[in-house]
């Protein structure tokens, strides 16, 4: 449902705005007030949605879902919402007549960066999905005041600048200061016995945090429902210890308030290992207490008791930092509203469901007990409960073995594991991709699904797919939209249209064209900013993702190096000419990952300053990779590496914007990629590498020892020759360690040496055909035809379905 308004009428708003927010008239205005006055009418349409769709889901006493998530990432909003509305070309006109272009505004908004990858973007395509769909949802979160970090790069070296996103940013954002909610932490518990004989803990002489909401609105396509994602702020309720003011203690007198203020801070920018930080544990804490309450709240006011809760609302867990959701949600059952256990117990078992999103154990997380019992007492006490329950369970059950019981336990060794914990309560527990689902009941999750294997489903996930098609490639979905018609900007399906047409000339070449401009586009935009030349007629060949051992952006480096030394050897080589493009953050304390950016960097500057191969060879590592500017590289992209180590990858999203755009996946079997392959066949894509159960019995026998590659393979030999020289003037013994012994000690456990010549070869035939530009453009065609399925309206759909048993609005 689009809104209906004239750009005139548009005009007439954005002007009252300004003059009554900003006590301005547009002929005496910045810049940054005008563009905030244009959000904010926007944000007034959605308002209005917001509060429709509320009262509908009221009247009709629908069921909601409540998606828990430590990060989302909704990148820019103001050409998301003018496209959902329909109001774009109506929207720029008015802005044209305040004397601005609409782009200019589209380029000053910063990225909402409250997530740090694939996770955090996955929730946000999953919140316009259910906007889109009509599906009653919302999403609750931290409102941190810094995102994810700026990066750069400087002299190869991963640098962080603080993400300070909320003054321009903030304008999507409204406080509903009346809905502010107190969360306690440490003090201590009272067990006492009620008159009715049922055991009482009361929580005394702990520290309040105050946890405000700022709304951010979800705005979902051509959809009369809008949603809502809940940001929670921290505050102290102290403002100044007015006391240790007057000893003269400044410093002091201002603790309580940075301690509590602190919270709400930073989002931490790291995925690859836990770090048992207790600021983390309470920011886990501080948003499920908070959400919790939140939800309680809004249920009571609407239905007047909580006996229908498990009717009305489901509750998600996405990935395992919010799972204090559990016990939090029976302790608001128990403590305050007189619920016993075994009520809440089951109330939890019917609204919880939890996604997992990594196998890397290293992600796993652990909190040490006696962290816990310290700063979350009554909570540490309802999870030993659940502890101690699930041992007793396990007497009806002589068949699990004793290894099974430690691995299934949920306090174990003097930690709480928080995937247990979901496990246990969630009624489903689902995967991202059918790879990743199957590892999860197989290995990780094992005993509980040997116990309970109908718990175990697969929801392959899926993309806000108009975002990186109708929005971030105009030109592409005019063609789309002239050839097949708009259908498929409703169900993605429908891009399969275009299928039947796959050995269409003319068309085949008008896809070629749109490429190439968006090339030039990316190269010109390139240029701009880092001053660098690219040429638009060479491959472009993309990687961009966090930076992460099992990602193996190296494999892609020695790839790089190899035809480096190819080339230097035959200039006349037949290969087209290449440029490899990079990006992606490196977590600040991972050092390896921060090995690899400088690499690349340096890499591609000696690559740079061989005259004889820059024409043929570029490496460009991007600095400061975010949502936005995903959405230029995109459509702008050819090749798409999708080269982690079987098993490892959960899913990948990027892989699915990459194909919906054009470019063909070169990849390992892993993740999302196996359905990537099945939708388009051998023919379309390059597959390469060891399978997930090769990898397995590779590393289970212990058997990867580089140096059997090193010795059989010349080409192996060389590039590990190259990289113990000096690159660009600079050593890197790390790196050169990590691929031959592994990196402080054991071997690699990526097995980079192990997937080299067979990616090598891939490559080659990749080159290959990308000569061959008939083939290669119905290639990539066959590749947007076949998109479709890994459209979030899908994923969204099977959630709303299959776990959170929900209906449409
Ligand atoms: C883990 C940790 C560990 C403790 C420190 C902070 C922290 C922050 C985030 C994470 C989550 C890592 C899991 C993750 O991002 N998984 C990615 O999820 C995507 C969406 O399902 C999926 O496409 C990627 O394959 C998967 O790596």
């Amino acid at each position: 449902m689009d809104i209906t308004i004239t750009a005139s009428e548009l005009y007439g708003l954005i002007r009252r705005k300004l003059l009554r927010h900003f006590g301005r008239n547009p002929e005496h205005v910045r810049l940054q007030e005008l563009y905030k006055a244009t959000c904010m009418v926007v944000r007034d349409f959605l308002a209005e949605r917001v509060d429709e769709t509320f009262n509908e889901v009221n009247a009709q006493g629908l069921k909601q879902v409540y998606y828990l998530s430590m990060e989302f990432l909704p990148g820019t909003s103001l050409r998301n919402h003018a496209f959902n509305l329909g109001i774009e070309p109506v929207l720029r006109e008015a802005v044209a007549a305040l004397g601005r272009n609409l782009d200019e505004f589209y380029e000053m908004e910063p990225d909402a960066g409250l997530g740090n990858g694939g996770l955090g973007r996955l929730a946000s395509c999953y919140l316009d999905a259910l906007a889109t769909e009509r599906y009653p949802g919302h999403g609750m979160s931290i409102c941190y005041e810094y995102g994810i970090f700026k990066q750069k790069i400087v002299d190869g070296r991963q640098t962080e600048l603080p993400d300070d996103w909320t003054d321009l940013g903030g304008v999507w954002l409204i406080a509903k200061e009346d809905e502010m909610k107190e969360v306690h932490f440490g003090g201590r518990l009272k067990e006492s016995w009620d008159e009715n004989g049922r055991l009482r803990m009361t929580h005394t002489d702990y520290r309040t945090v105050l946890a405000v909401p700022q709304e951010m609105m979800v705005s979902g396509y051509r959809s009369s429902a809008a949603n809502s994602l809940i940001l929670w702020e921290s505050r102290s309720p102290i403002e100044i210890d007015m006391e240790k003011f007057a000893e003269g203690k400044y410093l002091q007198a201002m603790e309580e308030r940075y301690k509590a203020e602190i919270i709400s801070q930073i989002l931490y920018p790291a995925d690859e290992h836990i770090e048992g930080k207790t600021l983390r544990l309470q920011q886990q804490y501080f948003f499920v207490s908070a959400s919790l309450q939140m939800i309680v709240d809004k249920h009571l006011m609407a239905y007047g008791s909580l006996d229908l809760l498990a009717d009305k609302i489901a509750i998600h867990i996405n990935d395992t930092h919010p799972t204090l959701a559990i016990p939090e949600l029976m302790r608001i059952l128990m403590d305050d509203h007189d619920y016993s256990w075994n009520e809440a117990d089951s109330i939890a078992r019917s609204v919880i469901s939890y996604t997992n999103h990594t196998v890397m154990p290293e992600a796993l997380e652990r909190w040490p007990e006696a962290l816990v019992a310290q700063e979350l007492p009554r909570i540490h006490s309802i999870i030993s409960e659940i502890n101690n329950r699930q041992s007793q369970s396990w007497l009806d059950h002589p068949e699990i073995t004793e290894e099974q019981r430690q691995e299934m336990a949920i306090i174990h060794d003097g930690n709480i594991r928080m995937a247990n914990l979901c496990v246990e309560t969630a009624h489903t527990v689902n995967g991202v991709s059918e790879l990743h689902s199957q590892i999860i009941k197989d290995n990780i999750f094992k005993g509980f699904s040997s116990l309970k294997p109908e718990k175990f489903i697969n929801v392959t996930n899926g993309i806000a797919y108009r975002r990186w098609l109708n929005q971030a490639n105009p030109k592409l979905a005019e063609l789309l939209d002239s050839v097949i018609g708009p259908a498929y900007r409703n169900d993605a399906r429908r891009l399969a249209g275009i299928l039947p047409l796959k050995d269409d000339v003319p068309l085949l070449a008008r896809l070629a064209k749109i490429k190439r401009e968006n090339k030039v586009r990316f190269s010109n935009n390139a240029n701009r900013l880092w001053g660098v030349q690219i040429d638009p007629d060479s491959l472009f060949d993309v990687q961009v993702k966090r930076i992460h051992e099992y990602k193996r952006q190296l494999l892609n480096l020695i790839h790089i190096i190899d035809l480096y030394l190819r080339w230097q050897e035959d200039p006349n080589a037949d290969l087209p000419p290449r440029t490899f493009i990079f990006a992606g953050k490196a977590a600040p304390s991972y050092f390896l990952a921060k090995e690899i950016i400088r690499l690349a960097y340096h890499l591609g500057q000696q690559i740079d300053a061989t005259p004889k191969l820059k024409d043929k060879l570029k490496v460009l590592f991007m600095e400061n990779y975010a949502v936005s500017m995903s959405e230029w590289i995109m459509p702008a992209a050819e090749l798409s590496e999708q080269i982690s180590l079987a098993g490892k990858e959960a899913s990948g999203t990027g892989n699915m914007k990459l194909m919906l755009n054009g470019a063909i996946t070169i990849g390992t079997l892993d993740g999302a990629n196996v359905e990537i392959h099945r939708a388009v066949g051998d023919d379309n894509m390059f597959l390469f590498g060891m399978t997930a159960e090769e990898v397995g019995q590779l590393l289970a026998e212990n058997n990867y020892n580089p140096w059997t590659y090193v010795l059989q393979n010349p080409s192996i030999a060389r590039i590990i020759d190259f990289i113990s020289h000096k690159i660009n003037g600079e050593s890197f013994a790390e790196i050169l360690n990590y691929l031959t012994t592994g990196f402080q000690g054991s071997a690699d456990p990526f097995c980079i040496l192990a997937d080299f010549e067979s990616y090598r070869k891939t490559q080659q035939r990749a080159g290959q055909i990308y000569q061959k530009p008939a083939e290669w453009n119905r290639m990539s065609l066959i590749n947007i035809g076949n998109a479709g399925i890994f459209s979030a309206d899908r994923s969204a759909g099977e959630y709303a379905s299959k776990i959170w048993k929900m209906s449409r609005l």
